[in-house]
């Protein structure tokens, strides 16, 4: 059984993914405001990439006879500016979560829970790949600037991503 202090920062890790599927599809609605729908798509799937990273958490704690705590998912912006903005936001948003998975697997080590060390193991990975995959995004977005043929060129490319 899981101990009350991992349950705990797990049903928060929890909370967080379920807030970044819903800032994914709120930003995911604004770039479709402005016709730019590949990265739509490439959001709504980012998106679906986050609820089910919190449920692979949730899996995981009812596995171990933990209790889920579900609590109010906050309200994501409304307002985003340009897509290079979007991007720029979610970079920063995924070290934010990084940190928090690191934070999560080094108590998972102080409470001596292996379970819980192994299973976010793949957190840690998934954010190595997060934030790389998102990082070139910003780069090429800052390469071609938020006018121009170049920005559809991305566009398109983007609306070719499948989910996973
Ligand atoms: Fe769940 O990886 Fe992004 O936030």
């Amino acid at each position: 059984m899981i101990n009350k202090k991992m349950q705990d920062a797990l049903n928060t890790q929890i909370n967080l993914e379920q807030y970044s599927a819903q800032l994914y599809l709120a930003m995911s609605a604004h770039c479709d405001g402005m016709s730019f729908k590949g990265f739509a798509h490439w959001l709504r799937i980012q998106a679906g990439e986050e609820t089910a990273h919190a449920m692979k958490l949730i899996d995981f704690l009812l596995d171990r006879s933990g209790k889920l705590d579900l609590k109010p998912i906050a309200a994501p912006p409304t307002e985003f500016g340009g897509v290079i903005q979007v991007f720029e936001m979610i970079l920063a948003h995924e070290k934010g979560i990084t940190e928090k998975i690191n934070a999560l697997f080094a108590l998972a080590r102080t409470e001596k829970d292996y379970a819980s060390e192994i299973t976010l193991q793949w957190y840690v990975t998934e954010q190595v790949e997060e934030e790389s995959n998102v990082g070139q995004i910003v780069d090429h977005l800052r390469a071609v600037g938020d006018q121009g043929g170049g920005i559809w060129y991305l566009d398109s490319r983007m609306g070719k991503r499948a989910a996973k």
